[in-house]
C-alpha cells in the first residue's frame, strides 16, 4: 500500500499534559512513528513517497483563518514573553463564557482556542502539524488520482481538532482535511469511518450539517471516557446534515465479538451511503495493552478490521490517529493495512 511519511513530526514533541492533577509525560510521542516506520518496513511495505506541499487554502476548507493564525503565532506570542516550557492554556470557553469574541492575549488565546489541556504548543508544532496535514492531503490526492489506498502516517493526529480548536494531542484536523480536499476535486459524497478509541469530536463538528459526508465513529462510551462531552448514539446530524452523523458508544471492556458486531452495522451504513471514497481515522488505542484505554483487541482483531473496511470496495485513505502501547503499535497498525490488502487482492480475484 501507498505510504506517505514525513520527518517534521519530531520537532512536535510535548512535554507535559495534566494527567490525574499533574504534569506528566506526553503518551503521544515521535517513537510511535519510529515503530509503525520499522514494522511497515519489515512486512514489505515499501511503497512509500514524500508529501507535497498543499497551501493555506486546503487548510481553509476545514480551519478558520483565525484559528490558523493563531496556531501560526502561537509559539513566538508564548516566548515573547520570556516563557520556554510547552505553551498549555489554564482556562476554557464553558458556558456562560463568550465565544464569540477572541482575546488578545496569548494566555486568553491559548484557552479561547483549545478544549482542554492535552494539545502543547511547542516550538516545532507549526511545522510538525503543517507536514501532518500535508501528508493526508498527499494521500488524498494520490487516491483521487487512482491509487485504490493509501496510508498517511500522521502525528500529531487530527480527530479531536475543531474548525477552530485544538485538543487531545490534536491541532489540524488531517481526515477532514482529506474528506475536503475529495469534495474540492469534485468527489459527490465522502465518509469517513473513525476506529480510534476516542471519540472523533472534532471530525463530527465539522461535518456536521452536512449531508455530503457520512460520519461514523466506534469510541469509548463518552459518559466513560475521553473526551467526554460529545460522541453519543442521539448525535445524528443537524439540519440538511441529519441522518449523516453515526455513533457507536461502546462500553469498557468491549472486545473483537461486540466490536465486529458496530464495525459491521457502520459498514452497512456506509455502504447504503454510496460514497465514492473512504477516509478511515486509523486508531489502535482500541488494543487491550493500551496504557490510556479500556477496550480488548488483540493485535489479529486488527486484520479483521482491515479485511472488513476492504470488504466494502471503497478507494479508501488511511489517516493515522491514537494508539499509545508503543512497542505494539507498529503490529497493529500494520496488521490493519495488511489485512486489508489481502481482503483487496482476495475480491480482486474472485
Ligand atoms: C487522542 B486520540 C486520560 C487522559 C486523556 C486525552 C487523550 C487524547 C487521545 N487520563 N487525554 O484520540 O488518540
Ligand atoms: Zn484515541
Amino acid at each position: 500500500m501507498l505510504t506517505i511519511l514525513g520527518e517534521r513530526h519530531r520537532l512536535h514533541h510535548g512535554r507535559s499534559e495534566l494527567i490525574d492533577g499533574e504534569l506528566k509525560p506526553c503518551f503521544e510521542m515521535p517513537k510511535r512513528v519510529d515503530i509503525v516506520r520499522a514494522r511497515l518496513a519489515e512486512a514489505g511495505f515499501d511503497e512509500t513517497i514524500a508529501p507535497d506541499a498543499f497551501g493555506v487554502d486546503a487548510l481553509r476548507r476545514v480551519h478558520s483563518d483565525a484559528y490558523l493564525d493563531f496556531l501560526h503565532g502561537a509559539w513566538g506570542e508564548w516566548t515573547a514573553l520570556g516563557r520556554t516550557h510547552d505553551a498549555l492554556p489554564t482556562i476554557w470557553p464553558a458556558r456562560g463564557l463568550r465565544r464569540d469574541r477572541a482575546p488578545h492575549s496569548i494566555d486568553g488565546k491559548l484557552g479561547f482556542y483549545a478544549m482542554d489541556a492535552g494539545a502543547p504548543i511547542t516550538a516545532g508544532t507549526w511545522d510538525a502539524v503543517e507536514e501532518s496535514a500535508n501528508l493526508a492531503l498527499t494521500g488524498a490526492q494520490r487516491v483521487h488520482d487512482g491509487a485504490q489506498a493509501a496510508f498517511a502516517l500522521c502525528r500529531p493526529p487530527g480527530h479531536h481538532a475543531g474548525r477552530d480548536v485544538m485538543g487531545g494531542y490534536c491541532y489540524l484536523n488531517n481526515a477532514a482535511l482529506a474528506a475536503a480536499h475529495w469534495l474540492a476535486q469534485g468527489a459527490r459524497r465522502v465518509a469517513i469511518l473513525d476506529i480510534d478509541y476516542h471519540h472523533g469530536n472534532g471530525t463530527q463538528s465539522i461535518f456536521y450539517d452536512r449531508d455530503d459526508v457520512l460520519f461514523a465513529s466506534l469510541h469509548a462510551d463518552p459518559l466513560l471516557d475521553y473526551p467526554y462531552l460529545l460522541g453519543h448514539a442521539d448525535e445524528t446530524g443537524r439540519g440538511a446534515g441529519e441522518g449523516f452523523n453515526l455513533n457507536y458508544p461502546l462500553p469498557w471492556g468491549t472486545d473483537w465479538s461486540r466490536y465486529a458486531q458496530a464495525l459491521d452495522h457502520a459498514g452497512a451504513r456506509i455502504a447504503g451511503f454510496g460514497p465514492d471514497a473512504l477516509v478511515v481515522s486509523l486508531g489502535v488505542d482500541t488494543f487491550e495493552g493500551d496504557p490510556i484505554s479500556r477496550f480488548k483487541l488483540k493485535s489479529a482483531d486488527f486484520s479483521r478490521i482491515g479485511a472488513r473496511i476492504a470488504g466494502l470496495g471503497l478507494p479508501t485513505l488511511f489517516v493515522m490517529e491514537g494508539g499509545y502501547a508503543v512497542e505494539e503499535i507498529g503490529v497493529n497498525v500494520v496488521n490493519v493495512l495488511a489485512g486489508f490488502e489481502e481482503h483487496a487482492l482476495s475480491r480482486a480475484a474472485r
